[in-house]
């Protein structure tokens, strides 16, 4: 019997859209899923641009207003990866037209404008996604079974950094390809929303909510030339973002994300310190997870270094033979996977807009304290 097919609607062309076409392409070759995402459209401004992209990765048409990929009648999924300035108008125009809906990740640029849209599709009952696509390293997803399965006993630590660097140079200009991310009017904020955001998604569904957080951000360098005019332009997002808090679970926690750490392409890491048992993960080194389990105590006592590649590792069955690795780019096609499948079982997989959103009020806190000086509370979402 043939598949039920699932006709997807792309919004933009930049990495993201790189990332996203590559994973609606390969899921279906290595995961038996309910529905066979077809990847009907692609939407950019730029026309030209946006047809060698749908001729590159397999879109059969192109449209350059994302008004009219909502219009078609022949589009069942939109999914946005254009820069978060256009998140929620998207977003809450596809909800309204009764599409689901995918969105990169942050949500929107603030926890308000991230409100709108849950609300949206909440209403609309249409299934929803944000592609915080580090939960499904299988390292990762490992460690969530593992602390459900209670192996952590009560948990003290959760620590996590993100490290780039790619932002030093005052050469750098802001605005154009990739680096909006530097603009705060279209990014919402600097590596808060960008990148300690991943941090924060991956804490709170592993340890559970935050209640409250004490920020430090730093802008590093305060002006830079506008790609656009040429202008010089005052730059106002945070390069540097830090925060102690606490989760409700009562473990401490302590975050750190920057794009002034020389030498640190994309250092995310973790660690979390429990009764029982200790672990840590790291991008760069992401088929390991390091364990530590106090039963060992004595003298085998030591760090195991688990490497995920066998068959009963999450995702990895469906991948090479035993011992072959996987990398980034197999965290998108997993979310895709999980993404039709919570689709076809009824069960919708996380992270929902909801879950999105929950992110956004840690990471408004965090900003709103750095600029107080004072300890914040966390909304709940
Ligand atoms: C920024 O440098 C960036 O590309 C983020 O936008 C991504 O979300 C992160 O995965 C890698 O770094």
């Amino acid at each position: 019997m043939s598949k039920k097919e699932l006709n997807i609607g792309l919004v933009g062309y930049g990495f993201m859209g790189r990332t996203h076409s590559n994973a609606f392409r390969q899921a279906p070759q290595f995961f038996d899923l309910p529905y066979k995402p077809v990847m009907k459209a692609v939407s950019a401004r730029n026309a030209d641009k946006a047809q060698k992209f749908a001729d590159n990765w397999g879109w059969e048409s192109v449209e350059t207003d994302w008004k009219k990929l909502i219009e078609r009648d022949d589009i069942d999924l939109i999914d946005i990866a254009s820069p978060n300035d256009t998140h929620a108008e998207i977003a809450i125009a596809a909800a309204k037209a009764g599409k689901m809906v995918m969105c990169e990740k942050p949500l929107g640029r603030t926890a308000e404008e991230a409100k709108k849209m849950v609300d949206a599709v909440e209403e609309a009952g249409v299934a929803n996604m944000v592609w915080y696509n580090y939960r499904r390293v299988p390292a990762v997803t490992m460690l969530k079974d593992l602390i459900d399965e209670g192996r952590f006993g009560r948990i003290f630590h959760y620590r996590s950094q993100f490290l780039q660097d790619w932002t030093i140079s005052t050469d750098l200009p802001v605005g154009g390809e990739g680096l909006w991310r530097l603009d705060a009017s279209i990014s919402g904020s600097g590596v808060t929303g960008d990148l300690l955001a991943h941090n924060i998604d991956m804490a709170l569904w592993l340890n559970g909510p935050i209640v409250e957080v004490s920020a430090a951000t730093e802008t590093f360098i305060k002006e830079r030339k506008d790609t656009a005019t040429g202008e010089k332009k005052t730059i106002t997002i945070d390069d540097a973002s830090a925060f102690i808090g606490r989760f409700e679970n009562g473990s401490l926690a302590l975050f750190e994300a920057t794009r002034y750490a020389r030498g640190h392409k994309a250092l995310f890491t973790l660690e979390i310190n429990g009764e029982k048992a200790s672990a840590s993960w790291d991008l760069h080194d992401l088929h390991h997870l390091q364990y530590f389990d106090y039963k060992n105590e004595g003298k085998l006592r030591g760090w195991t270094d688990i490497q995920m590649t066998d068959g009963d590792h999450p995702y990895m069955k469906n991948w090479w033979v035993p011992g072959l690795q996987i990398g980034y780019e197999h965290t998108f096609i997993h979310q895709v996977a999980d993404f039709l499948t919570g689709l076809g079982s009824g069960k919708p997989a996380a992270p929902s807009f909801r879950d999105g959103l929950a992110t956004e009020y840690v990471t408004d806190a965090v900003l709103k304290s750095a600029q107080t000086r004072k300890w914040e509370p966390v909304e709940t979402a």
